[in-house]
C-alpha cells in the first residue's frame, strides 16, 4: 500500500533548529528520508549543505550515526562501513551515502560507479539542488541550461544537466528512483522500499533551494510541484529493470496534460529573462524527455506488487 501524509510515522529523526536556510528543500527531504530509515541506518556524508545541516561536533541535528568523509570517497567509504558491519555480523542497519549533485555527478562519480559495478550493499542518495550551493552557487553538471551561477554569471550555463539517473541505470543495479520533497509520501515509500532491498540502490532527489534558485523561501514546496507538473522532473522508479511512473507523474501521464515549463522557469530568478526562442527550446527538450518516459512506461511490464 502506498503511504499518504495521513499514515506517515510521527517519529522525528531530524531535529528542529538546524542551520539550513529558511525553506531549504534538502531539510524537508531529509526529514522524510530519516523517517523511512526508522533509526536503523548509518549516514555517510561528504562536504555540502548537508554537513551544515548535520551540525558541528559535539552537537547534531540528526538522530542517526553519521560519518563526515572526503568528497571523492563517499561511496567507497560507505562500502567500507557496509563491509565492516558484515564482518561484525551486524544485520539490519542500512548504510546510506547521501551527497549533493556536485559530490555525486562530478566529484564522487568514480567511487559511486565502482560501488554500483560491484553491486555493493549500500543505499546512495543524491540530493540535487542543481549547483554547488554550500560554497556560493557554482555550476555543477546537474545545473540546468541557461542558469546563472557564480561561475556562469553573464550568459548562464551552456549545457543541459547531465542525466545521472540514466548513468546509474546503465550499471544494472536493483533499484533506482527519482523523488521530490514536494511529494513526501512518494519519497518516503521509495526510501523504505530501497531500504528493504540489498545491493546498490540509488535515489535521486531534486531539492529546491531558495537562495540558489532565487525564489521566496515560502515557495519551496510549490517549486518542487511545478517541476513535476511541467515534466521538468519526472517521478519514477526502476525496480529490477522494470520502469514505473509514480505519484503525480503517473497522474499527469493518465490525464495527458502538463503545465508549460515557462511557468517553472519564470518562477526562479536564476534563469534570468529568457527570450521566447530559448523558452521554446527548453519546452522541446522537456517534451522529448517526457515522450521517452511515456514510451518506457507503456513498454514496461508492471511490477507485480505495485
Ligand atoms: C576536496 C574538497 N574540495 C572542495 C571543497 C569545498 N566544498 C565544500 S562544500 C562544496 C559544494 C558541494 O556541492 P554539492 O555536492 O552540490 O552540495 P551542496 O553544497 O549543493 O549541498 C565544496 C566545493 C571541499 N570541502 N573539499
Ligand atoms: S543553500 Fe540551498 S541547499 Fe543549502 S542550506 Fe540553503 S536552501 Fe538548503
Ligand atoms: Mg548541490
Amino acid at each position: 500500500m502506498e503511504t499518504s501524509l495521513l499514515n506517515i510515522p510521527d517519529e522525528e529523526y531530524l531535529l528542529s533548529g538546524n542551520r539550513t536556510c529558511a525553506g531549504c528543500g534538502l531539510s524537508v527531504a531529509l526529514r522524510f528520508i530519516t523517517k523511512a530509515l526508522e533509526g536503523q541506518a548509518i549516514l555517510v556524508v561528504p562536504a555540502s549543505c548537508l554537513t551544515v545541516l548535520g551540525g558541528m561536533y559535539p552537537v547534531s541535528s540528526v538522530r542517526l550515526p553519521w560519518l563526515n568523509v572526503a568528497f571523492p570517497s563517499t561511496a567507497a567509504s560507505a562500502c567500507g562501513v557496509a563491509a565492516g558491519l558484515k564482518a561484525l555480523g551486524k544485520e539490519g542497519t542500512t548504510v546510506v551515502a547521501i551527497a549533493g549533485d556536485g559530490g555525486t555527478l562530478d566529484i564522487g562519480i568514480q567511487a559511486l560507479s565502482g560501488a554500483a559495478e560491484r553491486n555493493a550493499d549500500i543505499l546512495y542518495i543524491c540530493y540535487d539542488n542543481e549547483a554547488y550551493m554550500n560554497t556560493g552557487t557554482q555550476r555543477s553538471s546537474a545545473t540546468p541550461i541557461h542558469v546563472k551561477t557564480a561561475t556562469t554569471p553573464i550568459h548562464g550555463k551552456q549545457q543541459h544537466a547531465k542525466d545521472m539517473v540514466r548513468i546509474m541505470e546503465a550499471h544494472g543495479i536493483p533499484y533506482i528512483a527519482t523523488a521530490s520533497p514536494s511529494y513526501p509520501a512518494d519519497l518516503f515509500d521509495k526510501v523504505r522500499k530501497a531500504r528493504a532491498m540489498s545491493g546498490t540502490r540509488y535515489i535521486h532527489i531534486t531539492t529546491p533551494c531558495p537562495p540558489g534558485w532565487v525564489f521566496p523561501t515560502t515557495d519551496t514546496i510549490k517549486m518542487g510541484r511545478l517541476a513535476v507538473e511541467t515534466g521538468a522532473l519526472v517521478l519514477y522508479e526502476i525496480e529490477d529493470g522494470v520502469f514505473r511512473l509514480t505519484n503525480k507523474s503517473r497522474t499527469i501521464a493518465r490525464r495527458g496534460r502538463r503545465t508549460p515549463v515557462e511557468t517553472y522557469l519564470a518562477a526562479q530568478r536564476r534563469f534570468g529573462k529568457l527570450d521566447a526562442e530559448r523558452i521554446a527550446e527548453f519546452q522541446q527538450w522537456v517534451d522529448a524527455r517526457w515522450d521517452g518516459f511515456m514510451k518506457r512506461a507503456a513498454e514496461s511490464v508492471p511490477v507485480a506488487q505495485a
